[in-house]
């Protein structure tokens, strides 16, 4: 016989703040240790779906592994029980890596999904906590439904929840079950692989992985990725073990920041820069971020999400399409993937920041790949970007251009050169100052937004150090139109664009969970070929400067310098 379930009702009341931000709600863990914090927003995602989708529904569930995950996990068991899921699938130990997550919910064909993740942001204790709904194509939900689920926390009063639910080894696979309800622990990473193989020619990158002299490395950054790597990159492609590093999930992260760029991933950079291996990879606490390093050459997301489309034929899942359907980037990434779109002659699209605006058009078969210039690269495989299919990309593309094994490695910075020589290069930057104070962070957009509501700065020059003239052209406060749902989504990043096509875009970032985080993105492009190889800094001095000067940044923030610059 099984349990019966014992639900109970528990008067709550709403706790201020709990709008999901560009990915889910993110917070520091003491919020979300507080009361029924965590219970609030779980009831409120379960009111907005509604009784009707829930009775006897199946829900993916998993995180990062980050501190307050397990205790999360089963709150969130005993509340979707009295709220009529049918049945939670969990990663094992509670684990499960966003893309992985995202291809769970697709092949289980599940209602939807709770991923609980801060992503790249600090875990431990003090650190960050998060939690984000995603819907049945496996996507994130769209703002629509996020705005609903804040309009409920507004006004909670009560909350679901079984009484004698409770999970008590997640590290075991298998199911437990309840009447009406249960819970089964899967493997977290063998649905992943298996979409993987249907994707990739693993044999193709288990020979490049074998070839004599060929290094190959990995930093997991204490995040859940390193479950994946070893089951993928080790066991079933041969990557030895050594290569992998930070490879063990880790509350805290082990102290670290899990974001894979060049500030926060300083181990695998410094080994990359020293030359020591031809590939270098890192993904970030969730695993959807990634960072592609060559022999002392670092590929701009940018421009990973470009070489990857410019090489689709290169794998076997779009080959297998019949091509590209089309290309899409989020509006602060480089143009680079614009000019292999328009010489590929396939649809382009140009959405706001977060993955959440590419499901629409994946959805309707109007987009194969597309990134955005955090290190997100993805394609329609799922619908969240992923990062070890994007290191999975490279491998291929790499194996791919060394068919021959006779011959000198032909290293990502020749693939990345000889893409620049093609296309033209686009020099990219992107500046964060971190945890502004809110209000001075809040000024710096103002002041930006009210010159540019005027547009009289259109027309204006300005002369870099170099002699080159760079003329403002137009500005504008970035606003979508969703083509499939037509829903409009309204200042997503304040834009000065020049005649010569490059731009200065101001955003504040909606990931933070303290003070603004204000992000700056330079974008300009060169076609001469005795400037294709230029520093980027350099290349890209003026622009900054104008920035610079048009926002008073600096003074009214009292910032000399970013805290990142990528
Ligand atoms: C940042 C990135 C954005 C990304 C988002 C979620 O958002 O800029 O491109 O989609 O993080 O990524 P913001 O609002 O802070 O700029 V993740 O890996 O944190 O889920
Ligand atoms: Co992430």
């Amino acid at each position: 016989m099984t349990n019966q379930l014992v639900i109970k009702q528990i008067e709550t009341k709403p706790f201020e703040g709990q709008k999901p931000g560009t990915s889910g709600l993110r917070k520091r863990v003491v919020e979300f240790e507080k009361g029924l914090y965590l219970h609030n927003f779980v009831q409120s995602i379960f009111n907005v779906l509604g009784s009707d989708k829930l009775k006897g529904s199946t829900l993916v569930v998993g995180g990062d592994g980050r501190y307050f995950n397990s205790q999360a996990l089963q709150i969130i068991f005993a509340i979707a029980a009295a709220n009529g899921v049918g049945k939670i699938l969990v990663g094992q130990d509670g684990l499960l890596s966003t893309p992985a997550l995202s291809a769970v919910v697709r092949a289980r064909k599940a209602l939807g999904a709770i991923i609980l993740t801060a992503s790249h942001n600090p875990g431990g204790k003090h650190g960050d906590f998060g939690i984000k709904y995603n819907v049945s194509n496996g996507g994130p939900a769209p703002e629509a439904f996020t705005n609903k689920i804040f309009d409920e926390t507004k006004k909670i009063s009560v909350i679901h929840m079984a009484d004698n639910v409770r999970v008590a080894d997640l590290s075991k696979l298998g199911t437990t079950e309840w009447t009406g309800f249960q819970v089964e622990v899967i493997d977290s990473v063998e649905e992943y692989w298996q979409l993987m193989q249907t994707v990739f020619d693993m044999k193709q990158i288990k020979e490049l992985v074998a070839r004599k002299g060929f290094v190959f490395n990995f930093d997991a950054m204490s995040g859940v990725t390193g479950v994946y790597a070893q089951r993928i990159f080790e066991k079933e492609l041969g990557v030895a073990k050594d290569c992998l590093i930070n490879c063990v999930p880790s509350e805290d992260f082990n102290g670290g920041h899990p974001d894979p760029n060049l500030t926060y991933a300083p181990e695998l950079v410094k080994k990359m820069n020293a030359g020591l291996f031809d590939v270098g990879c890192a993904s970030d606490g969730d695993g959807d971020r990634n960072m592609v390093l060559g022999k002392r050459f670092f590929v701009n997301p940018s421009d990973s999400v470009a070489v990857i489309a410019a090489n689709w034929d290169a794998i076997p899942y779009f080959r297998a399409a019949g091509g590209l359907k089309g290309l899409a980037r989020s509006m602060p990434t480089s143009a680079a993937l614009d000019l292999v779109a328009t010489r590929a002659m396939v649809p382009f699209f140009e959405v706001p920041t977060g993955w959440k605006f590419f499901g629409n058009l994946m959805d309707t078969d109007q987009l194969s790949i597309c990134g955005e210039e955090s290190f997100g690269t993805g394609s329609d495989h799922i619908r969240e970007k992923d990062g070890i299919w994007a290191i999975l990309c490279w491998l291929q593309i790499l194996a791919h251009h060394n068919k021959d094994t006779t011959k000198e490695l032909v290293s990502i910075e020749s693939i990345v050169h000889n893409h620049w020589r093609k296309y033209g290069r686009n020099y990219y930057s992107r500046y964060d100052y971190e945890e502004v104070d809110t209000k001075l962070g809040d000024e710096v957009m103002k002041q930006i937004a009210d010159t540019i509501a005027t547009k009289s700065l259109v027309g204006r020059k300005f002369t870099g150090s170099d002699g080159v003239e760079y003329e403002i052209a137009s500005v504008d406060d970035f606003e979508y139109k969703d083509p499939v749902d037509h829903s409009v989504s309204s200042h997503q990043g304040l834009r000065i664009r020049f005649k010569d096509g490059s731009r200065i875009i101001f955003r504040l970032s909606g990931t933070g969970s303290t003070g603004a985080t204000i992000r700056l993105y330079f974008d300009k492009y060169e076609q001469r070929e005795s400037h294709l190889f230029d520093d980027t800094q350099k290349h890209l001095s003026t622009l900054i400067n104008i920035a610079l000067e048009l926002s008073n940044l600096q003074k009214i923030t009292g910032r000399n310098e970013p805290n990142v610059i990528t």
